[in-house]
């Protein structure tokens, strides 16, 4: 057995023998109760799921294993770049344990070894016009990956329950290992000359991504490091992660589990705001004709968006209730490598104006940029101008995240997940009742 899944299995089994004894005992208590609002409004806040690789506090943002992004930053190894390496952090999320240089770089090498995609992989991709977005294109991929899938064909051969951590193990490490070959193809084929690039078998994994991109600068490299380590994983309640989760509960595979989550990726309200926010900055600029606007320019253009009933991407989010530190991460990256980038210099002051203009609207709960809001002019910078191709690396990044989390789910034997849905008339009803009882 590997290293990191002999670690991952003594973890398990010893939290589900835990966590066996904790519901006998605690079974029955109770840990939070669901407001009428809640149940119209998004179920926001509900406590009613388990997602042990993060965990996000409103005020401070994402930890991971209670790792903060900056302490992350110094102390997951770095290999040869000068930024975290997602290896790391996926090693992390699967055992707790912040992983060695040199099990890090088994890990890079482990993923290399898994790295092979069928070509009829490929040829469904090419089956679709050139117009299809990127995402579309990235969901068909993991789909006809699918045919790879050794939970599937384990299950179809009557695999008792014991083993299916260990083939979710297997899936979700080829899986990882075959998404950049996948991903950087559909760059190339929609926006390039769909001529696909060999990987340099000596790269790591995100900067061997950047490299079959086309993108052979360090600093891309860097940044795409750090991309794909601060993207992975926003606990469980996400769209994304909660699609994988609730897939994953009805047993579909790896695959398929997270080909429905990069369908949720794609909605504008989650990761499609990657590609909205520098859509929207191109548009602004193009109105405003010069890539150096002033704030009250700036302002001008974010009332006119919202006076035409349209949302500031980027800006927002669901739990958070301050500035995101995964926007801050990608700050301080720009403050070191392209600080007198034009279009980084609009996203400074998008941020030094924005806020108050959405406090002022007197219903949003956070005015604050999300991750959305910066990631965009990062890559623009480096020459990534095609927006389209956006949510596909965020869905790379956020494979490491809910993909450890799935390892978790089967290990820990979670049940199908099933919540109780009510109708209005149910509902009132109950009321009703509340009010004869009163
Ligand atoms: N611009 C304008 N209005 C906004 C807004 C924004 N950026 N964010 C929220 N609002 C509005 C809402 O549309 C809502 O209006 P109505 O009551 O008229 O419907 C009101 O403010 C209250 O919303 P909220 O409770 O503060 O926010 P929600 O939890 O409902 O929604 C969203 C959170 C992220 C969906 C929201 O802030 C938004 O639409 N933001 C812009 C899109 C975006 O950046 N999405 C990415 C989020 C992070 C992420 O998942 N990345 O992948």
């Amino acid at each position: 057995m590997d290293p990191l899944k002999a670690k991952f299995k003594e973890k398990a089994a010893a939290l589900a023998a835990e966590v066996k004894s904790m519901l006998k005992e605690h079974g029955e208590k109770v840990i939070d109760q669901v407001t009428l609002s809640q149940a119209y409004g998004g179920m926001r806040d509900i406590k009613s799921m388990i997602w042990e690789t993060s965990l996000l506090d409103a005020q401070e943002g994402i930890r991971f294993r209670g790792y903060s992004i900056p302490e992350l930053s110094e102390k997951l190894p770095k290999g040869r770049g000068k930024e975290p390496l997602p290896e790391g952090l996926f090693w992390l999320m699967l055992t707790d344990e912040i992983p060695t240089e040199e099990e890090t770089l088994w890990l890079t090498n482990e993923w290399e070894k898994r790295r092979n995609v069928p070509s009829h992989v490929y040829a469904a991709i090419d089956a679709l016009p050139k117009e299809t977005h990127a995402m579309t294109m990235f969901t068909v991929g993991i789909m006809a990956l699918q045919t790879e899938s050794i939970f599937a064909k384990r299950y179809e051969e009557g695999m008792p329950k014991s083993e299916y951590w260990d083939v979710t193990y297997e899936d979700s490490m080829n899986l990882i290992a075959n998404l950049p070959p996948v991903a950087a193809y559909i760059y190339r084929r929609k926006f390039k000359d769909g001529q696909r690039i060999e990987p340099n078998t000596r790269l790591d994994w995100a900067s061997n991504f950047a490299h079959m991109l086309g993108y052979d600068d360090a600093d891309f490299k860097n940044l795409m490091r750090l991309y794909m380590t601060i993207h992975a994983d926003h606990e469980g309640g996400n769209a994304s992660a909660h699609t994988t989760h609730l897939v994953g509960s009805t047993l579909s595979d790896p695959y398929l589990s997270f080909a429905a989550a990069m369908n949720a990726l794609a909605g504008p309200l989650h990761g499609l705001a990657n590609q909205e926010v520098i859509k929207w900055i191109f548009e602004m600029v193009d109105n405003l004709g010069t890539t150096q606007p002033t704030d009250e320019q700036i302002v001008e253009y974010v009332k006119k968006t919202l006076s035409e009933g349209r949302v500031v991407p980027g800006y927002g989010h669901a739990v958070l209730r301050q500035p995101d530190p995964r926007f801050t991460a990608q700050k301080v990256f720009a403050e070191q490598y392209c600080q007198n980038d034009d279009i980084v210099k609009i996203v400074w002051q998008i941020f030094n104006t924005v806020p108050p203009i959405l406090q002022s609207l007197g219903k949003i709960k956070n005015p604050w940029p999300n991750v959305d809001a910066h990631s965009g002019a990062l890559l623009v910078h480096y020459g990534m101008k095609e927006y389209g191709f956006y949510t596909v690396l965020f869905g790379v990044s956020r494979a490491l995240g809910v993909l450890a989390a799935q390892c978790w789910s089967r290990a820990l034997g979670f049940p199908l997940e099933r919540p109780k849905s009510l109708t209005t008339e149910l509902v009132k009803e109950m009321l009703a009742n509340t009010e004869a009882k009163a």
